[in-house]
């Protein structure tokens, strides 16, 4: 059988990473889109042990011409459009950079697609912020938009466009809506990784206290590893359709940084409200965690929590994660990191 080929846009985030693991064990001959850089950050890559196993294009995504190239002279069969400007925070000043990437770039690779007539599967990464702040308790497919950031309305553009396009012109394009997804090769900048890596750090005698912002916000966390299996499941189903990717259960800030401690070993108690809360070691008296303005959102999302039961019950997604093995693998990895 013809070796299938497959793009990855992002292949050095988080996602791009893990997915990249799973279409090379699934034989898949796999091309990675990274931007032009004076370093390339690999260690993702490197890290999952197949950074000499993936064919690299540098590129800058909204250009056409250059895109539209690399698109016909490789020819894929699936393209997985992973790259964006994906920090919410960073949106609010960066709004039409944010644009660029997280819009302008999925409509060139689908005119590429649809001018050139091509047979590509294509896959979107949307995400639950296009839901924004809602009145109901869980979101699912049918759930009403109502994004609050820059980011989030981007990424509601590409999601209708995608769309748009799967029933204007007939082709395989499709969406995973994916709640918040975490691993031990998150980006620094996300909330998890920044308190599993801070806290790990002042546990080993070498990092001071960490400022965060709002602890009441609430999310439903699983992890990548999980997750990237769901775009697989997306992208060879019969049809071509929208799927939320989530685990049904949301936990705040809070209770993330209690069951890091927990696993670690380290009692606390939060005191205080608001922005003079914090984080104490009962040990000792150390302070372990801060709040601070500097990290509060323009316009915060309060709460999100999604329902899988699509997925679920039309592709048999399953969930090798909970919350608990999340933040324990997690904190093993980022401890087994300082040994
Ligand atoms: P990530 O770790 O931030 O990775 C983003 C990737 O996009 C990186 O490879 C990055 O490359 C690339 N990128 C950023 N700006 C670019 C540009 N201007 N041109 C070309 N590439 C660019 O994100 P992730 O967590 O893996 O998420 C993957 C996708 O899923 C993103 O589209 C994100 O918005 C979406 N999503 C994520 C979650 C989540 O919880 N993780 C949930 C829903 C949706 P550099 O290393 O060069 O910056
Ligand atoms: O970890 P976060 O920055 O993730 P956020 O904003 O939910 O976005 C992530 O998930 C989305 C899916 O829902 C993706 F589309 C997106 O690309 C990204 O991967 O923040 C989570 C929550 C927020 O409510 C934030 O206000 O944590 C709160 N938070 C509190 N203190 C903080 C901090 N967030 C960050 N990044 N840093 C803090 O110090």
């Amino acid at each position: 059988m013809k070796q299938k080929k497959a793009i990855i846009t992002g292949i050095n985030g988080q996602d791009g990473a893990y997915l990249a693991k799973l279409l090379l064990e699934k034989k898949y001959k796999v091309y990675g889109v990274i931007r032009r850089s004076s370093n390339y950050k690999l260690h993702r890559l490197d890290y999952l042990g197949i950074k000499n196993k993936v064919n690299y294009y540098h590129s800058e995504l909204n250009e056409f011409k250059n895109i539209e190239q690399f698109i016909l002279k490789t020819k894929p069969d699936v393209i997985y459009n992973l790259a964006a400007q994906s920090f919410v925070q960073y949106s609010f000043g960066n709004p039409s950079y944010s644009f660029d990437i997280n819009f302008d770039s999925v409509l060139n690779m689908l005119e590429v697609i649809v001018r050139n007539n091509l047979n590509i599967k294509f896959y979107q990464a949307s995400t639950s912020e296009m839901f924004g702040n809602t009145n109901v308790d869980t979101q699912n497919e049918n759930t009403m938009f109502n994004p609050a950031s820059p980011y989030a309305i981007s990424k509601l553009s590409s999601h209708y466009l995608i769309k748009n396009y799967r029933s204007s012109f007939k082709k395989f394009f499709c969406s995973g809506i994916l709640f918040n997804h975490e691993s031990y090769l998150r980006g620094i900048e996300f909330v998890t990784k920044k308190i599993v890596h801070g806290i790990v750090n002042q546990y080993y005698g070498n990092g001071s206290c960490i400022k965060l912002g709002n602890l009441d916000s609430f999310r439903d966390w699983g992890h990548a590893e999980d997750y990237v299996k769901a775009m697989y499941l997306i992208m060879n189903a019969k049809k071509p359709d929208d799927y939320v990717v989530a685990t049904g259960k949301t936990y705040s800030i809070r209770d993330f940084i209690k069951a890091v401690c927990n696993f670690i070993g380290i009692p606390i108690v939060f005191k205080g409200n608001g922005i003079n809360e914090v984080c104490i070691d009962k040990r000792n008296g150390k302070k372990i965690i801060s709040v601070d303005k500097k990290y509060f959102r323009i316009n915060e999302l309060y709460r999100l929590k999604g329902d899988p039961r699509k997925i679920k019950k039309n592709l048999k997604w399953k969930q090798k994660y909970n919350f608990n093995s999340l933040v324990e693998d997690m904190v093993q990895r980022e401890i087994d990191s300082h040994k």
